[in-house]
């Protein structure tokens, strides 16, 4: 029988532990560690750089994590549900695996995949919709030690193939098509798309999934269904390094190019599972419900790894919060009883749009506790939240974290931390969190506010980025040398809990999802009608903020206002080609010049000003090469 991991279970408790675990962070984590199975165990705790980001955690350590996600729960939770699955259509059938049953599933994916030659440290690329399935086949590569690398399947065939790419993927999973609402869509023929340009790919497997027709490529395409009929259902984990990579994940940052956060096995283990446990304080006997896509961080440590390894029941759930009506995120949690639900304030803000009766219909007894995640809250979103779905007994969770950190960071915990709405609160132990101003100087004391760091390392870190470690150092540990730099702005308030304020580089943050200014300027590059381009994030209602792009044209491609219309139209089709429909921009406007230093640097802080509408106040702008851009960029404004 596995040891049972310990829990906070007080607020005096956690302050102590907190304090432990800053004052011997080394002996506190080999202690979090203990319960976990493992095959052999670590020599040293932590190996820690925050200068050349090199930082190690339980090295010499081996293990497989699937192991602890499955094999370790089978004698005390076998008949336990570990998966429920709903699907789009409330009307279809759900799907639901107890811990047995998907571990007979997760081991006969992974023998499909060794007989389809995959070996350890292969990288897996999967491009598909919310379906037990991806849930199995992210487990299986883990099981083989395969590096698994989801792709959220709203990405275009470009935004594949440069993923694809970059990890040099040999093996890809996908389906014929995936349901969303209303709509479906042909995600196989997206891949097929992709592939004509990735040549490291051999092998494509392809999960029946809506019965569409699709092509299948000879001696690189197989079914699934084919492969998975005889193969066995044990396999034998692979003996894993603390420090293999588990999986990559790409994000963006604020250059052009998405990099691929590298977690690895050991800390992100103990770090997802220590933070799913004492953020969310979820009972034995509780139904969890994670709305994040496996495809973004949250899925992989709050959908999957988190709950599993805890021994908690999941639910996963293929469709969206619209559809067949608003309701439908608290119809689920009636019919499954949810009792931790956890979101992203985008859905709120969207689902508080409409009618109120679409929550207030159903009863929501069930639920105990509540979690957002991906954005600042709002405090109008706050209340809503707290009143019509946690009808005032629910303690909302505010959990601040990112892709890099492999798990939350600053949160209170459930029922136990004083909460403030719009404040993800206080840090988690073993993070240590501090406000550094502009020139790298740590500000002491409380009601503050500057740039957020951590100045210590803590399990589940990022450790690089896929092939090019100079490029993590760059971002992540070169701004601040011996700090992680968050790239977010947060305050400090008089209690010392934080507020994160949002991104203090070029990144937006449209409805929870990153994207890189530069990456979205890159991609309207693309068009024929454009010469240059500069893209800022404003103020929106429901998605937190909203893409605006300033366009400069090429010469005789928009002459006059009628062209305008197609214009744009098609640099919307060239971003949905080049990355997908998620960063579709909210605003176009055509401009003849950009303000740019006599240096040549664009300054966007004016075209912020301009997008968030503050036109009055716009700063010192004397130093502008042609200041008279402004005016026509004021006038023109949309
Ligand atoms: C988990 C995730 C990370 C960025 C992060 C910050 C923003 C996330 C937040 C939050 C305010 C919260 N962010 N959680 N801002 N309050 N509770 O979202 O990862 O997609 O990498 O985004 O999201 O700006 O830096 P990721």
């Amino acid at each position: 029988m596995p040891a049972e991991h310990p829990r906070i279970h007080s607020f005096a408790e956690y302050e102590e532990t907190y304090r432990r675990s800053v004052e011997n962070p080394e002996q506190f984590w080999a202690e979090m560690a203990e319960p976990f199975t493992w095959r052999r165990k670590w020599d040293t705790v932590l190996k820690a750089d925050l200068v050349g980001g090199h930082n190690e955690w339980y090295s010499g350590a081996k293990l497989n994590i699937t192991e602890n996600c499955l094999d370790r729960h089978l004698a005390k939770r076998g008949n336990k549900l570990a998966l429920i699955w709903e699907p789009n259509d409330p009307k279809t059938r759900q799907i639901r695996y107890t811990y047995r049953e998907l571990h007979q599933h997760v081991c006969q994916f992974a023998n499909v995949l060794l007989n389809n030659g995959v070996e350890k440290g292969d990288r897996v690329c999967l491009y598909m919709p919310m379906i037990p399935q991806l849930a199995i086949a992210v487990l299986a590569c883990a099981r083989i030690g395969a590096v698994h690398s989801v792709i959220f399947a709203g990405f275009s065939a470009t935004a594949i193939a440069d993923r694809v790419n970059d990890a040099q993927a040999t093996v890809v999973l996908t389906s014929d098509g995936l349901n969303r609402g209303p709509k479906q869509i042909p995600v196989k023929r997206v891949v097929d798309e992709a592939l004509e340009h990735c040549p490291s790919v051999r092998r494509v497997i392809v999960v029946e999934h809506i019965g569409w027709p699709v092509h299948m490529q000879e001696g690189r395409d197989v079914w699934y269904h084919e492969e998975v009929k005889d193969a066995s259902k044990s396999c034998p984990a692979e003996e894993m390094d603390a420090e293999d990579p588990l999986f990559v994940l790409y994000t963006s940052g604020s250059t052009g190019k998405p990099k691929g956060v590298v977690h690895t096995t050991a800390g992100y283990m103990v770090w997802a599972d220590y933070t799913f446990r004492n953020v969310f304080q979820v009972q034995e006997n509780d139904v969890y419900w994670c709305t994040a896509d496996i495809g973004w961080v949250t899925g992989h440590s709050y959908l999957l790894y988190g709950p599993l390894l805890s021994g908690a029941t999941t639910l996963m759930f293929e469709g969206i919060p619209t559809y067949p009506d608003a309701g439908r995120f608290w119809e689920v949690i009636d019919k499954h009883g949810v009792n931790v639900f956890y979101t992203a304030p985008t859905a709120i803000r969207s689902l508080m749009a409409t009618p109120l009766d679409n929550v207030l219909s159903y009863s929501l007894d069930s639920l105990r506790v509540l979690g957002t995640v991906g954005e600042p809250i709002n405090e109008e979103a706050w209340y809503w939240y707290h009143q019509h779905v946690g009808k005032e007994r629910c303690p909302i969770v505010d959990t601040w974290w990112q892709t890099e950190t492999g798990g939350i960071m600053i949160s209170a915990l459930a029922g136990i931390s004083p909460l403030k709405p719009t404040h993800a609160g206080q840090p988690l132990p073993g993070v240590q969190p501090v406000l550094l101003t502009q020139e790298g100087k740590e500000i002491e004391g409380n009601d503050e506010e500057g740039y957020l760091a951590i100045k210590f390392p803590w399990p589940g870190m990022i450790r690089t980025t896929y092939g090019d470690h100079e490029r993590a150092r760059q971002t992540y540990f070169g701004p601040y040398p011996g700090y992680y730099f968050t790239g977010d702005g947060a305050r400090r308030d008089e209690n010392g809990l934080y507020r994160i304020i949002g991104r203090v580089d070029d990144v937006i943050n449209v409805s929870g999802h990153r994207f890189g200014t530069a990456e979205i300027e890159n991609a309207i590059n693309q068009n024929a009608n454009v010469v240059e381009s500069a893209v800022v994030g404003y103020p929106h209602d429901v998605k937190g903020q909203g893409i605006y792009a300033f366009v400069i044209c090429r010469d005789g491609s928009c002459n006059s206002e009628s062209d305008k219309p197609h214009v744009e139209a098609s640099i919307i089709e060239t971003i949905v080609a080049e990355i997908g429909k998620i960063a579709k921009p909210d605003k176009i406007q055509i401009v003849s010049g950009l303000p740019k230093t006599r240096s040549g640097k664009i300054m966007r802080r004016i075209l912020r000003k301009v997008a968030e509408g503050e036109t009055s106040n716009l700063g010192d702008i004397t130093t502008l090469l042609d200041p008279g851009v402004v005016d026509e960029i004021i006038k023109g404004k949309k």
